[in-house]
């Protein structure tokens, strides 16, 4: 299995997150990427190749696609933030502090920088760096090479992005995601022909950004297996009850499950999810996947092992279409690599 990847993660590595009223360092830092490729390169597990590599055009063509899935001034924001903060003289994160209320009259962009940065975030979870900007856009890359290699090639493919996407919705940032990765790739693959695409998210937390951006969609159909909102991180999306609304009615499926969930429950939501996708005939699959479902995750509730991420994979594989699999959440950078590889020679098995 080929493996995209791209050094420009590197330079996207914030100080500092909210963890029980404390400021502590972040979870989501550039080690997590590395310790993935390590485990890929020990397990033989294929060809590691940049963008420019399999997709010299990517250079010239991401804004096109991401314009399709983020909004034009939420993506100038990014592309601007750091330079007019470092102007302001500020040379630490940027992190929002204010976000507008329920029953706002009418929610207006702030000319202020601390306004915007509330405006086009729905948490204090994403931070931005002189470094964070370069890191996003190449990983775009990433994920666009990875999903045009697949068109290609209808072989699995791997795309290691990082910071992670599935929390960033068309205009908002929050919970390390600033472009949704697994949301791009999904829309070059519609781009290059294909009708339908199966989006299933099986990161600990509910893909609120993807869901949020395909809601009103019937060519994503959109699957995510997570944390009970009741209990869990974001904490306002992932119920049950929301499938999607207009021509995107009956094409998004969320499966929570309770904290402490093992791969016993954790499976009956996948083989749920799995006869959908089916049933809907893609002609692929984005797979979101985040790896925090491992019971070693420090900041989340599900019970996994290690073993767990190889059946994970052997069951995704029997649905019998081409997966380009994109990197979200895990946070156990121990275990990180080693439970990737485990997804991943699952899926080539
Ligand atoms: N005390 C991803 O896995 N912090 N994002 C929760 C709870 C945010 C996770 C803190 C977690 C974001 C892509
Ligand atoms: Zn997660």
């Amino acid at each position: 299995m080929i493996t995209l990847y791209s050094e420009g993660h590197h330079q996207h590595h914030g100080q500092a997150e909210l963890k029980d009223g404390q400021l502590v360092p972040c979870f989501e830092k550039p080690a997590r990427a590395d310790m993935i490729l390590a485990q890929l390169r020990e397990a033989h597990l294929g060809a590691i190749k940049t963008p420019e590599e399999v997709y010299p055009e990517v250079q010239s063509h991401w804004q096109q696609t991401l314009a399709k899935v983020h909004s034009q001034d939420y993506i100038d924001f990014l592309a601007n933030a750091w330079r007019e903060w470092s102007a302001a003289g500020h040379q630490h994160d940027m992190l929002p502090l204010a976000w507008p209320p329920r029953r706002t009259t009418s929610i207006r962009i702030p000319d202020s920088l601390d306004g915007r940065l509330g405006y086009y975030s729905f948490d204090a979870g994403a931070p931005i760096n002189a470094g964070t900007w370069p890191a996003i856009t190449d990983t775009v890359q990433v994920a666009i090479a990875a999903a045009e290699l697949l068109h290609r090639q209808q072989s699995h493919v791997f795309a290691l992005t990082r910071p992670p996407g599935h929390h960033a919705g068309r205009d908002y940032m929050g919970g390390y995601c600033y472009f949704n990765n697994a949301a791009v790739a999904a829309q070059h693959l519609l781009d290059r022909g294909a009708q339908r695409i199966a989006l299933l998210d099986v990161d600990f937390h509910h893909g609120n950004g993807t869901q949020d951006i395909f809601y009103a969609r019937d060519d994503v159909l959109f699957q995510s297996i997570h944390g009970d909102p009741r209990a869990c991180y974001p904490g306002f999306t992932g119920y049950a009850d929301e499938t999607g609304e207009g021509p995107g009615k009956g094409f998004n499926q969320n499966y929570p499950l309770l904290p402490g969930s093992d791969w016993s429950e954790w499976s009956q939501a996948l083989a749920l999810s799995i006869i959908k996708i089916n049933h809907y005939a893609a002609d692929a699959l984005v797979l979101s996947l985040g790896v925090d479902t491992f019971e070693g995750d420090p900041i989340s509730h599900f019970k996994l092992k290690s073993e767990d991420y190889i059946k994970m994979g052997q069951r995704i594989a029997e649905a019998n279409i081409p997966v380009v699999v994109i990197m979200e959440g895990g946070y156990a950078v121990e275990e990180i690599g080693l439970n990737t590889r485990n997804l991943l020679i699952g899926l080539m098995t």
